[in-house]
């Protein structure tokens, strides 16, 4: 058993079609516990220093218009194994290419605007939850 924490996002296109209820329904079906959540809408320099590993990308600019264009859902959640238990539970970037049963696939339009976000690694979980969670304490 090895009980991680995660850094979930609700993005801005799902909460626009109000489906944040059924995402939190997915998360917690899984066995994820949230363990500390908010509502925010981020500034551009917010978005662009979280999303800073992606600055070179070619879709860059437009990924930080799309994370400030309304509010986000951030979530830390908790759970055995929680960081590769919720990429699965995510689905694919490319929604088109997400397996049924997936957030991505009930919810996501298109690469970007694919309605989630969880963090990739060990790492990544740590720096994005001292992000948006600064004194939460980390285990
Ligand atoms: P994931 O969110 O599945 O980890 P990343 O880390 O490759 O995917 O990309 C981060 C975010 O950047 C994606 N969630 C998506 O919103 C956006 N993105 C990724 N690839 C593209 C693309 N080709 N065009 C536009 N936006 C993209």
């Amino acid at each position: 058993m090895t009980i991680e924490r995660t850094l979930s996002i609700i993005k801005p296109d799902a909460v626009e079609k109000n489906r944040i209820g059924s995402i939190i329904a997915m998360i917690e079906a899984r066995g994820l516990v949230i363990k500390a959540m908010k509502m925010v809408q981020l500034t551009r320099l917010q978005a662009q220093c979280f999303y800073a590993v992606h600055r070179e990308r070619p879709f860059f600019a437009e990924l930080v218009n799309f994370m400030t264009r309304s509010p986000i859902v951030v979530m830390c959640l908790e759970g055995d194994n929680a960081i590769l238990k919720y990429r699965e539970l995510m689905g694919a970037t490319d929604p088109k290419k997400s397996t049924p049963g997936t957030i991505r696939h009930a919810y996501g339009k298109d690469v970007q605007e694919n309605a989630v976000h969880g963090s990739d690694a060990p790492e990544t979980a740590l720096f994005e939850i001292a992000y948006f969670f600064p004194g939460f304490k980390l285990v």
